[in-house]
Parts: structure tokens; C-alpha cells; sequence
């Protein structure tokens, strides 16, 4: 399935399109990766596109205040919605930001209760019980604070997720992997809302990453972002 290219993958586009030109062969007689046999990642009907943190970025002051910003592209058309399982735009945050009007939504780790089907993880994130934290496998998704609308036309319903993150729940001074992907329709309902609050180790090799979510059922590719969080105090 194509997608309308959103602003920020025109302009990759663009710059890369010298590379491109030059790496076309070689790509073309390389091997297919192997990863999720059963779909090819070019078929995969939803698309994750992390716009913050960027790679190599050293994020933030004692580990907080950083931003996760992203946007997930669903199937266009009328039912696009439906399908992408969202319930509706939040604005929302720790205390007495959660889940009140005008535009509630619930505030937690754990299955995000407005984009039902996207799973965010934190290679460093801390294992605290009483915060339902546990661990890398946590699914960090119901901790965004602003989700809405970007764009529902034909080709594609674009929804836009932003977090500040507001506590060193990643540590401080350490570098992190942030993972990203949208879980498959795995009970077959014909909406993408099959996140767990958690994802566990399910290949057996001793940690939860991307690995785990492919092993679960992916609709889109899993994307990762390589970057670090600075301790250092803002002032
Ligand atoms: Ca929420
Ligand atoms: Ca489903
Ligand atoms: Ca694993």
C-alpha cells in the first residue's frame, strides 16, 4: 500500500534523493530482510514516524523535560478512524490534568485508552511496581500528553502524539533506545487496538525490545531511536 509522504519524509526524500539514485542497483539485488517473513515491511499498512528524540540526541535536563513526538499514519478513508481505534483527541498529564475536560483522556503506563494499538518502550525505563512501571517492557504509550487529529483524507488518517516527558522514568546520564511500533489486529476485530500494557520477553533471550513486538505482531515497521538523556541540572 503507498501513503501520502508527510512533510518531513518529502524533504528526507529530497535530500537523499543523490543516494538514493546511486544505492538503486545495489538495493535492488539485495536480500529482502527477514525479520517478519509473513509481511513484508513495504506492506505493512501503518506507518510510525518519530520526529523527537532524533538520533544521537543528548535529551534533557536530570533525565526529564524531554519531548517524544511522533506520528502514526492508518489507513485513509471514511472508516480510518474506526480502524486506528482512536476515541478521541486528549489533552492530559500527571495529577489534576488527568483524564478532565475539554479533551480528557487517561494518564498512566500501560495501553494508551485514545491510540489503542501503539506500543512506545524505554530500553532504560525503571521497574517501580506501585508506578506500574516494569521494566524495558513497559508500554509507555498512555503516558502522552497531546494526541489529535493531523490529517484524514483518502490516503491516509495521520494521528499526532506528543509527551514531555515530565520524570527521569528513563534515568539520567545514560544512553537509551526508545521503540515504537503499532501492534497488529491480532484479535481480529478490523481495529488496531491490541497493545498490551506491557510487552514480555517472548523470544526468550533475555530482554523486551523490538524482537518482542515482531514475535507479538506488528501492522507497522518497529522504529528505534538511539539517544541519550543528560543528567546535568537545566541551570
Ligand atoms: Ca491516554
Ligand atoms: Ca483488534
Ligand atoms: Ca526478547
Amino acid at each position: 500500500m503507498r501513503h501520502k509522504p508527510s512533510k518531513r519524509a518529502l524533504f528526507a526524500a529530497a535530500t537523499a534523493g543523490v543516494v538514493a539514485a546511486a544505492t538503486a542497483v545495489a538495493a535492488a539485488v539485495a536480500a529482502p530482510e527477514s525479520d517478519n517473513a509473513a509481511r513484508p515491511k513495504d506492506d505493512r499498512p501503518v506507518e510510525v514516524e518519530v520526529f523527537a528524540p532524533a538520533e544521537g540526541d543528548v535529551a534533557g535536563a536530570e533525565g526529564k523535560g524531554w519531548f517524544v513526538d511522533l506520528e502514526v499514519s492508518y489507513p485513509g478513508g471514511p472508516d480510518g478512524l474506526r480502524q486506528a481505534g482512536f476515541s478521541g483527541a486528549q489533552l492530559t498529564g500527571p495529577a489534576g490534568h488527568n483524564n478532565v475536560p475539554p479533551l480528557p483522556g487517561t494518564f498512566s503506563p500501560g495501553q494508551d485508552d485514545r491510540l489503542p494499538g501503539l506500543v512506545v518502550l524505554g530500553s532504560t525505563t525503571i521497574d517501580n511496581p506501585d508506578r506500574k512501571f516494569a521494566g524495558p517492557g513497559t508500554n509507555l504509550a498512555n503516558l502522552f500528553n497531546v494526541t489529535g487529529i493531523s490529517d484524514r483524507s483518502a490516503d491516509a488518517t495521520r494521528l499526532w502524539d506528543t509527551w514531555i516527558v515530565g520524570d527521569s522514568i528513563m534515568g539520567k546520564d545514560v544512553d537509551t533506545v526508545l521503540t515504537v511500533a503499532v501492534i497488529d489486529d491480532l484479535d481480529h476485530n478490523g481495529v488496531y487496538d491490541d497493545a498490551p500494557d506491557a510487552v514480555k520477553d517472548l523470544n526468550g533471550d533475555g530482554r523486551v525490545d523490538g524482537k518482542d513486538l515482531e514475535a507479538l505482531g506488528v501492522a507497522s515497521e518497529v522504529e528505534k531511536v538511539r539517544f541519550r538523556l543528560n543528567g546535568a541540572p537545566a541551570a
